[in-house]
């Protein structure tokens, strides 16, 4: 009996060849599963598969322990570094190549990236590192992968707006961090230095909104999951929301930016000081040299609206963004 396949499968059978790891066969073979017509014709083909990917979780099972549990991190750059995870084929590399303008592979199949990569991002007057990784399926999450979100200080969780499975990876990557405790919040928690477990800002980008079939995931994600993650709607391809999107990963970072300056000269606007939001000038004296932190007397203060104008503030004035600050020994 003819298996009467459709050409979809052979498109994502060629992949295959191209398959290097046991994690990213397994993922190839589980997608042509959900392809192949279920008939007498296809029984021997579903079977076959079956079994090969039976065979590779047990190889992957009996991987000698080191190579579990490798380290890997990333030395961080720039104002605050954030982590682009999500499922494969999200565009999650296409994102990070139209948010940094660095060539990233992107490519029509899955495990695409393998490693962790960080790229710098400009944000106005300042650049943020994004890390991008390979991707977490039910099957498989890089061992340090994990390990390198708790690092980072926050996360973006990149989904394809126009697959039908993306509600189920989002719980998928949900779940995998869960168990190696890191809990994904929202953008604007306030999380407590020694919080255990890890507790880790986070925003969802609904990536591809160019595509038709991409309207309808932030509701699903609405019925499956409630308002847990705040969300944003882009396309990585057509660039439409990624002006929207750098702003919210700034915020997401809860840093202040902070202009110091000497008196009677003007302040130099292409290089803050990043400090914590709720940091105060003497966390800015700290930062600025040690002569400032140990003799401080006072300060004068302006700010971006303009309505505050050289006030002169003590120690423990709090620091908003793009203020500007005149330290007095
Ligand atoms: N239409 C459309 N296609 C996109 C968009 N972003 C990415 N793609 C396509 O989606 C596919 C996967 O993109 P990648 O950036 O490689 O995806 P990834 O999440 O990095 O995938 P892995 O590295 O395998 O985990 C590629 O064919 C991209 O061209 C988008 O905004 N719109
Ligand atoms: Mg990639």
């Amino acid at each position: 009996m003819p298996a009467n396949l459709p050409p979809e499968y052979f498109e994502v059978e060629k992949t295959l060849r191209q398959a290097r790891t046991a994690e990213e066969k397994i993922s190839i073979m589980e997608k042509l599963l959900s392809i192949i017509p279920r008939h007498k014709g296809t029984e021997k083909l579903v079977a076959l598969y079956r079994s090969k990917i039976a065979k590779l979780k047990e190889e992957i099972e009996q991987r000698p322990a080191v190579r579990k549990g490798q380290l890997f991190r990333i030395e961080k750059s720039g104002a605050g570094q954030v982590i682009v995870i999500g499922p494969p084929n999200a565009g999650k590399s296409a994102l990070i190549r139209a948010l940094t303008g660095v060539e990233v592979e992107v490519a029509d199949f899955p495990f695409t990236t393998r490693m962790a990569a960080p790229y710098m991002m400009p944000f106005e007057n300042i650049k943020v590192q994004l890390i991008d990784t390979p991707p977490i399926t039910a099957d498989f999450m890089e061992s340090w992968l994990a390990e390198m979100v708790k690092m980072a200080e926050a996360v973006l969780v990149v989904l394809d707006a126009s697959s039908p499975d993306s509600s189920a990876q989002l719980e998928v990557i949900l779940n995998r961090l869960k168990e190696r405790k890191v809990e994904l919040v929202p953008g604007e928690t306030v999380i407590p230095p020694d919080r255990f477990p890890f507790l880790k800002r986070t925003l969802l980008v609904l990536n591809k909104s160019d595509l038709a079939e991409a309207g309808t995931l932030a509701e699903e994600l609405e019925v499956f999951f409630g308002k847990i993650l705040d969300r944003i709607s882009v396309s990585a391809a057509t660039a439409e929301g990624l002006e929207t999107l750098r702003g919210h990963i700034f915020r997401l970072l809860q840093i202040v930016r902070v202009y110091s300056k000497v008196p009677g000269k003007k302040a130099d606007y292409q290089s803050p000081f990043i400090l914590k939001r709720g940091s105060n000038i003497m966390d800015l004296a700290r930062q600025v040299h040690k002569d400032f932190s140990e003799k401080l007397n006072y300060a004068r203060v302006w700010n971006k609206e303009g309505t505050v104008n050289g006030l002169r503030v003590t120690r423990d004035y709090l620091l908003n963004d793009e203020d500007t600050v005149e330290l007095h020994i």
